[in-house]
Protein backbone atom coordinates (compact mmCIF):
# COMPACT_ATOMS: atom_id res chain seq x y z
CA UNK A 1 0.00 0.00 0.00
CA UNK A 2 2.40 3.23 -0.95
CA UNK A 3 0.99 6.69 -2.10
CA UNK A 4 -2.68 5.72 -1.86
CA UNK A 5 -4.69 5.99 1.59
CA UNK A 6 -5.18 3.01 3.37
CA UNK A 7 -8.17 1.08 2.71
CA UNK A 8 -10.66 1.35 6.26
CA UNK A 9 -13.82 -0.23 7.22
CA UNK A 10 -17.04 2.42 6.86
CA UNK A 11 -17.66 3.77 10.77
CA UNK A 12 -19.46 1.82 12.88
CA UNK A 13 -23.26 1.67 11.53
CA UNK A 14 -25.24 -0.76 14.11
CA UNK A 15 -28.24 1.17 12.45
CA UNK A 16 -27.42 -0.15 9.03
CA UNK A 17 -25.44 -3.39 9.77
CA UNK A 18 -27.02 -4.30 12.99
CA UNK A 19 -25.40 -5.51 16.28
CA UNK A 20 -22.59 -8.47 16.00
CA UNK A 21 -24.19 -11.34 17.23
CA UNK A 22 -22.27 -14.56 17.97
CA UNK A 23 -24.26 -17.45 16.21
CA UNK A 24 -25.00 -20.30 18.64
CA UNK A 25 -27.27 -23.57 17.78
CA UNK A 26 -29.91 -24.17 20.52
CA UNK A 27 -29.50 -26.51 23.02
CA UNK A 28 -32.01 -28.14 24.78
CA UNK A 29 -30.96 -26.91 28.08
CA UNK A 30 -30.22 -23.37 27.49
CA UNK A 31 -26.44 -23.78 27.93
CA UNK A 32 -24.25 -22.08 25.61
CA UNK A 33 -22.17 -24.53 22.66
CA UNK A 34 -19.16 -23.22 21.30
CA UNK A 35 -18.88 -23.38 17.59
CA UNK A 36 -16.52 -25.43 16.09
CA UNK A 37 -13.62 -22.95 14.48
CA UNK A 38 -12.58 -24.58 11.56
CA UNK A 39 -8.77 -23.20 10.92
CA UNK A 40 -6.44 -25.74 12.76
CA UNK A 41 -2.83 -25.41 10.92
CA UNK A 42 0.03 -25.63 12.68
CA UNK A 43 3.67 -24.12 12.45
CA UNK A 44 6.78 -26.14 13.07
CA UNK A 45 10.15 -25.70 12.71
CA UNK A 46 11.01 -28.15 10.66
CA UNK A 47 7.75 -27.67 8.14
CA UNK A 48 6.44 -31.00 8.40
CA UNK A 49 3.09 -29.46 8.75
CA UNK A 50 3.67 -27.13 5.31
CA UNK A 51 3.78 -23.91 7.34
CA UNK A 52 7.56 -23.58 8.74
CA UNK A 53 8.59 -21.45 11.08
CA UNK A 54 10.42 -18.50 9.56
CA UNK A 55 10.93 -14.81 10.30
CA UNK A 56 8.75 -12.40 7.98
CA UNK A 57 6.07 -15.06 6.94
CA UNK A 58 3.29 -14.57 9.06
CA UNK A 59 0.83 -11.85 10.58
CA UNK A 60 -1.15 -12.13 13.65
CA UNK A 61 -4.40 -10.42 13.01
CA UNK A 62 -5.62 -9.14 16.68
CA UNK A 63 -8.69 -7.15 19.24
CA UNK A 64 -7.10 -5.90 22.11
CA UNK A 65 -10.90 -5.93 23.39
CA UNK A 66 -10.29 -9.94 23.07
CA UNK A 67 -9.06 -11.75 26.02
CA UNK A 68 -8.52 -14.60 23.59
CA UNK A 69 -6.27 -12.72 21.52
CA UNK A 70 -4.57 -11.47 24.45
CA UNK A 71 -2.70 -14.48 25.39
CA UNK A 72 -0.80 -14.71 21.43
CA UNK A 73 0.15 -10.89 22.06
CA UNK A 74 1.38 -11.76 25.45
CA UNK A 75 3.59 -14.67 24.33
CA UNK A 76 4.30 -12.90 20.99
CA UNK A 77 6.24 -10.56 23.40
CA UNK A 78 7.88 -12.79 25.86
CA UNK A 79 9.04 -14.55 23.32
CA UNK A 80 10.67 -11.85 21.96
CA UNK A 81 8.97 -12.51 18.53
CA UNK A 82 7.70 -8.90 17.97
CA UNK A 83 10.28 -8.62 14.44
CA UNK A 84 9.95 -11.94 13.48
CA UNK A 85 6.09 -12.46 13.82
CA UNK A 86 3.97 -8.74 12.51
CA UNK A 87 0.72 -7.59 14.60
CA UNK A 88 -1.98 -5.43 14.06
CA UNK A 89 -4.88 -4.52 15.60
CA UNK A 90 -8.70 -4.60 14.61
CA UNK A 91 -11.09 -1.70 15.49
CA UNK A 92 -12.03 -3.28 19.08
CA UNK A 93 -16.17 -2.19 18.14
CA UNK A 94 -17.88 -4.20 16.39
CA UNK A 95 -21.02 -3.91 14.06
CA UNK A 96 -22.72 -7.08 12.17
CA UNK A 97 -20.20 -7.16 9.68
CA UNK A 98 -17.47 -8.41 12.45
CA UNK A 99 -13.85 -7.28 13.24
CA UNK A 100 -13.17 -4.35 11.12
CA UNK A 101 -9.86 -2.41 10.16
CA UNK A 102 -10.49 1.50 10.49
CA UNK A 103 -7.86 4.21 12.11
CA UNK A 104 -7.82 5.10 16.08
CA UNK A 105 -6.21 4.98 19.20
CA UNK A 106 -4.88 1.51 18.79
CA UNK A 107 -5.84 0.34 16.09
CA UNK A 108 -4.72 0.45 12.19
CA UNK A 109 -5.66 0.04 8.38
CA UNK A 110 -4.37 -3.57 7.75
CA UNK A 111 -0.78 -3.53 6.75
CA UNK A 112 -0.76 -6.91 4.95
CA UNK A 113 -3.73 -7.34 2.69
CA UNK A 114 -4.87 -4.15 3.05
CA UNK A 115 -8.55 -5.84 4.16
CA UNK A 116 -11.24 -3.90 5.92
CA UNK A 117 -12.90 -6.71 7.82
CA UNK A 118 -11.50 -9.67 9.28
CA UNK A 119 -14.22 -11.91 7.35
CA UNK A 120 -11.76 -10.81 4.05
CA UNK A 121 -9.10 -13.21 5.50
CA UNK A 122 -11.50 -16.11 6.03
CA UNK A 123 -12.99 -15.79 2.68
CA UNK A 124 -9.64 -15.40 0.77
CA UNK A 125 -8.75 -18.81 2.95
CA UNK A 126 -12.09 -20.57 2.16
CA UNK A 127 -14.47 -18.70 0.37
CA UNK A 128 -18.15 -18.16 0.56
CA UNK A 129 -17.10 -19.22 4.84
CA UNK A 130 -20.04 -18.68 7.06
CA UNK A 131 -18.93 -19.29 9.80
CA UNK A 132 -17.62 -17.49 12.90
CA UNK A 133 -15.45 -14.56 11.95
CA UNK A 134 -13.47 -14.53 15.48
CA UNK A 135 -9.36 -13.26 16.51
CA UNK A 136 -6.69 -14.43 17.28
CA UNK A 137 -5.91 -14.78 13.46
CA UNK A 138 -2.40 -15.94 12.67
CA UNK A 139 -2.15 -15.14 8.60
CA UNK A 140 0.07 -16.73 6.23
CA UNK A 141 1.79 -14.34 3.84
CA UNK A 142 3.39 -16.97 1.08
CA UNK A 143 -0.35 -18.61 0.99
CA UNK A 144 -2.69 -16.12 1.62
CA UNK A 145 -4.52 -17.82 4.03
CA UNK A 146 -4.97 -18.35 7.37
CA UNK A 147 -3.16 -20.84 9.45
CA UNK A 148 -4.85 -20.67 12.39
CA UNK A 149 -7.77 -18.97 14.33
CA UNK A 150 -7.19 -21.09 17.29
CA UNK A 151 -5.62 -19.62 20.22
CA UNK A 152 -4.16 -22.31 22.25
CA UNK A 153 -2.23 -23.66 18.88
CA UNK A 154 -1.13 -20.35 17.89
CA UNK A 155 -0.04 -19.80 21.75
CA UNK A 156 1.76 -23.10 21.90
CA UNK A 157 3.70 -22.69 18.60
CA UNK A 158 4.92 -19.50 19.01
CA UNK A 159 6.39 -20.91 22.18
CA UNK A 160 8.01 -23.68 20.86
CA UNK A 161 8.83 -23.64 17.16
CA UNK A 162 10.83 -20.31 16.63
CA UNK A 163 13.60 -20.98 18.90
CA UNK A 164 15.76 -19.62 16.69
CA UNK A 165 14.65 -16.39 16.72
CA UNK A 166 13.10 -16.36 20.08
CA UNK A 167 14.57 -13.96 23.01
CA UNK A 168 17.44 -16.68 24.53
CA UNK A 169 16.40 -18.25 27.74
CA UNK A 170 12.85 -18.75 27.60
CA UNK A 171 10.87 -21.21 27.98
CA UNK A 172 7.26 -21.12 27.88
CA UNK A 173 6.61 -24.87 27.52
CA UNK A 174 9.06 -26.80 29.71
CA UNK A 175 9.01 -30.46 28.57
CA UNK A 176 9.17 -31.55 31.75
CA UNK A 177 5.58 -29.08 33.05
CA UNK A 178 3.72 -29.98 29.71
CA UNK A 179 1.33 -32.27 31.36
CA UNK A 180 0.74 -29.91 34.13
CA UNK A 181 0.48 -27.01 32.03
CA UNK A 182 -2.08 -28.92 29.52
CA UNK A 183 -4.08 -30.15 32.65
CA UNK A 184 -4.47 -25.95 33.72
CA UNK A 185 -4.68 -24.95 30.40
CA UNK A 186 -7.99 -27.47 29.57
CA UNK A 187 -9.52 -26.53 32.73
CA UNK A 188 -9.08 -21.92 32.44
CA UNK A 189 -10.36 -22.72 28.38
CA UNK A 190 -13.29 -24.58 29.70
CA UNK A 191 -13.85 -23.10 32.75
CA UNK A 192 -12.76 -19.36 32.66
CA UNK A 193 -11.97 -18.34 28.82
CA UNK A 194 -15.59 -20.55 27.36
CA UNK A 195 -16.95 -19.80 31.27
CA UNK A 196 -17.42 -16.56 31.06
CA UNK A 197 -19.60 -17.23 27.12
CA UNK A 198 -21.30 -20.22 29.08
CA UNK A 199 -23.02 -17.44 31.48
CA UNK A 200 -23.35 -14.59 28.81
CA UNK A 201 -24.87 -16.64 26.12
CA UNK A 202 -27.00 -19.14 28.56
CA UNK A 203 -30.55 -19.20 27.64
CA UNK A 204 -32.01 -20.88 31.01
CA UNK A 205 -31.55 -19.48 34.42
CA UNK A 206 -30.27 -23.00 35.14
CA UNK A 207 -27.59 -23.41 32.85
CA UNK A 208 -26.77 -20.12 34.04
CA UNK A 209 -26.42 -20.57 37.35
CA UNK A 210 -24.02 -23.87 36.64
CA UNK A 211 -21.95 -21.53 34.61
CA UNK A 212 -21.50 -18.96 36.80
CA UNK A 213 -20.79 -21.05 40.04
CA UNK A 214 -18.16 -23.59 38.19
CA UNK A 215 -16.78 -20.14 36.81
CA UNK A 216 -16.12 -18.65 40.60
CA UNK A 217 -15.09 -22.05 41.84
CA UNK A 218 -12.64 -21.85 39.22
CA UNK A 219 -11.22 -18.43 39.87
CA UNK A 220 -11.74 -18.67 43.64
CA UNK A 221 -8.63 -21.93 42.98
CA UNK A 222 -6.64 -19.67 40.67
CA UNK A 223 -6.80 -17.05 43.53
CA UNK A 224 -5.10 -19.48 45.54
CA UNK A 225 -3.24 -20.90 43.06
CA UNK A 226 -1.37 -17.39 42.22
CA UNK A 227 -1.24 -16.35 45.93
CA UNK A 228 1.48 -19.56 46.32
CA UNK A 229 -0.76 -21.27 48.68
CA UNK A 230 -2.75 -23.82 46.68
CA UNK A 231 -5.28 -25.51 49.14
CA UNK A 232 -7.27 -27.41 46.56
CA UNK A 233 -5.62 -29.40 43.69
CA UNK A 234 -4.84 -26.88 40.77
CA UNK A 235 -6.11 -29.20 38.00
CA UNK A 236 -9.60 -30.74 38.07
CA UNK A 237 -12.98 -30.04 39.34
CA UNK A 238 -12.93 -27.83 42.68
CA UNK A 239 -14.34 -29.72 45.94
CA UNK A 240 -17.41 -28.08 45.84
CA UNK A 241 -16.97 -27.30 50.07
CA UNK A 242 -13.98 -25.16 49.25
CA UNK A 243 -15.12 -21.96 48.38
CA UNK A 244 -18.83 -21.95 49.83
CA UNK A 245 -18.23 -19.08 52.10
CA UNK A 246 -17.18 -17.13 49.57
CA UNK A 247 -19.26 -17.88 47.00
CA UNK A 248 -22.59 -17.51 49.27
CA UNK A 249 -21.34 -13.72 49.95
CA UNK A 250 -21.12 -12.98 46.42
CA UNK A 251 -24.42 -11.35 44.59
CA UNK A 252 -26.51 -13.63 43.12
CA UNK A 253 -27.63 -12.66 39.59
CA UNK A 254 -30.36 -13.65 37.19
CA UNK A 255 -30.04 -14.22 33.73
CA UNK A 256 -33.31 -12.66 33.04
CA UNK A 257 -35.95 -10.93 35.28
CA UNK A 258 -38.40 -13.46 34.47
CA UNK A 259 -36.94 -16.94 34.62
CA UNK A 260 -39.27 -18.02 31.86
CA UNK A 261 -37.97 -15.59 29.08
CA UNK A 262 -35.90 -17.71 27.60
CA UNK A 263 -33.72 -14.86 24.80
CA UNK A 264 -30.73 -12.44 26.41
CA UNK A 265 -31.65 -9.22 25.43
CA UNK A 266 -29.23 -7.66 23.18
CA UNK A 267 -26.75 -4.55 24.65
CA UNK A 268 -28.28 -1.74 22.35
CA UNK A 269 -31.80 -2.78 23.33
CA UNK A 270 -31.59 -2.25 27.27
CA UNK A 271 -32.19 1.46 28.35
CA UNK A 272 -29.29 3.40 28.05
CA UNK A 273 -29.48 4.67 31.80
CA UNK A 274 -28.66 1.04 32.78
CA UNK A 275 -25.82 0.45 31.22
CA UNK A 276 -22.01 2.30 32.37
CA UNK A 277 -21.26 5.09 29.88
CA UNK A 278 -18.23 3.15 28.81
CA UNK A 279 -17.78 0.06 27.35
CA UNK A 280 -15.02 -1.78 29.40
CA UNK A 281 -12.26 -1.18 26.63
CA UNK A 282 -12.63 2.21 27.38
CA UNK A 283 -13.77 3.65 24.24
CA UNK A 284 -17.16 5.32 24.71
CA UNK A 285 -20.46 3.65 24.55
CA UNK A 286 -22.17 3.56 21.14
CA UNK A 287 -24.87 0.62 21.12
CA UNK A 288 -23.05 -2.24 21.60
CA UNK A 289 -19.51 -3.55 22.64
CA UNK A 290 -17.19 -6.25 22.06
CA UNK A 291 -18.41 -7.53 25.85
CA UNK A 292 -19.96 -11.14 25.02
CA UNK A 293 -21.44 -10.89 28.33
CA UNK A 294 -23.00 -7.73 27.70
CA UNK A 295 -25.52 -9.93 25.87
CA UNK A 296 -26.92 -10.82 28.73
CA UNK A 297 -29.43 -9.07 31.02
CA UNK A 298 -27.38 -9.72 34.20
CA UNK A 299 -25.10 -6.97 32.34
CA UNK A 300 -23.62 -5.46 35.30
CA UNK A 301 -22.83 -8.61 37.24
CA UNK A 302 -20.99 -10.00 33.68
CA UNK A 303 -19.59 -7.27 33.12
CA UNK A 304 -17.02 -7.66 36.06
CA UNK A 305 -16.56 -11.16 35.14
CA UNK A 306 -14.72 -9.57 31.96
CA UNK A 307 -12.77 -7.49 34.00
CA UNK A 308 -12.08 -9.88 36.63
CA UNK A 309 -11.27 -12.75 33.32
CA UNK A 310 -8.51 -10.31 32.49
CA UNK A 311 -7.18 -8.90 35.48
CA UNK A 312 -6.46 -12.62 36.01
CA UNK A 313 -4.83 -13.88 32.98
CA UNK A 314 -2.19 -10.45 33.49
CA UNK A 315 -1.79 -11.73 36.98
CA UNK A 316 -0.43 -14.99 35.24
CA UNK A 317 1.34 -13.12 32.66
CA UNK A 318 3.12 -11.21 35.55
CA UNK A 319 3.82 -13.75 37.48
CA UNK A 320 5.63 -15.64 34.83
CA UNK A 321 7.53 -12.16 34.14
CA UNK A 322 8.17 -11.30 37.76
CA UNK A 323 8.70 -14.80 39.40
CA UNK A 324 9.32 -16.93 36.92
CA UNK A 325 7.05 -19.75 38.37
CA UNK A 326 4.21 -19.96 36.11
CA UNK A 327 3.81 -20.77 32.66
CA UNK A 328 2.04 -18.38 30.03
CA UNK A 329 1.02 -21.10 27.84
CA UNK A 330 -1.43 -21.48 31.07
CA UNK A 331 -3.11 -17.97 30.68
N1 LIG B 1 -11.58 -19.89 18.04
C1 LIG B 1 -11.13 -18.78 18.74
C2 LIG B 1 -12.15 -18.20 19.67
C3 LIG B 1 -11.77 -16.83 20.05
C4 LIG B 1 -13.00 -15.97 20.22
O1 LIG B 1 -14.07 -16.45 20.61
N2 LIG B 1 -12.82 -14.67 19.94
C5 LIG B 1 -13.94 -13.77 20.05
C6 LIG B 1 -13.53 -12.39 20.52
S1 LIG B 1 -13.07 -12.39 22.24
C7 LIG B 1 -14.53 -13.59 18.68
O2 LIG B 1 -13.88 -13.11 17.78
N3 LIG B 1 -15.77 -14.01 18.58
C8 LIG B 1 -16.51 -13.91 17.39
C9 LIG B 1 -17.34 -15.12 17.15
O3 LIG B 1 -17.09 -16.18 17.73
O4 LIG B 1 -18.27 -15.02 16.33
C10 LIG B 1 -9.93 -19.22 19.47
O5 LIG B 1 -10.01 -20.25 20.18
O6 LIG B 1 -8.91 -18.59 19.33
Amino acid sequence: MTGTAAAVASPVDFGRYGDYTVKRPATPDGSFQRPVYPFTGRITADGASGYPAEPGRYHLYVSLACPWAHRSVIVRRLMGLEDVISLSVVDPVRDGRGWAFRDGPGYTPDPVNGFTLIRQAYDATEPGYDGHISVPVLWDRRTSRIVSNNFPDITIDLDTQFGAWAAPGIDLYPPALRTQIDELNERVYTDVNNGVYQCGFATSQAAYDAAVARLFATLDDLDRRLAGSPTTPTCGPTPATSTSSQRSARPRTSITSSATTSAPTPASTRPASSRPARCWTGRPRTTATACPAENARSQPHLLRLCVMITSVLWRFARRKVVGGVGCVSSI
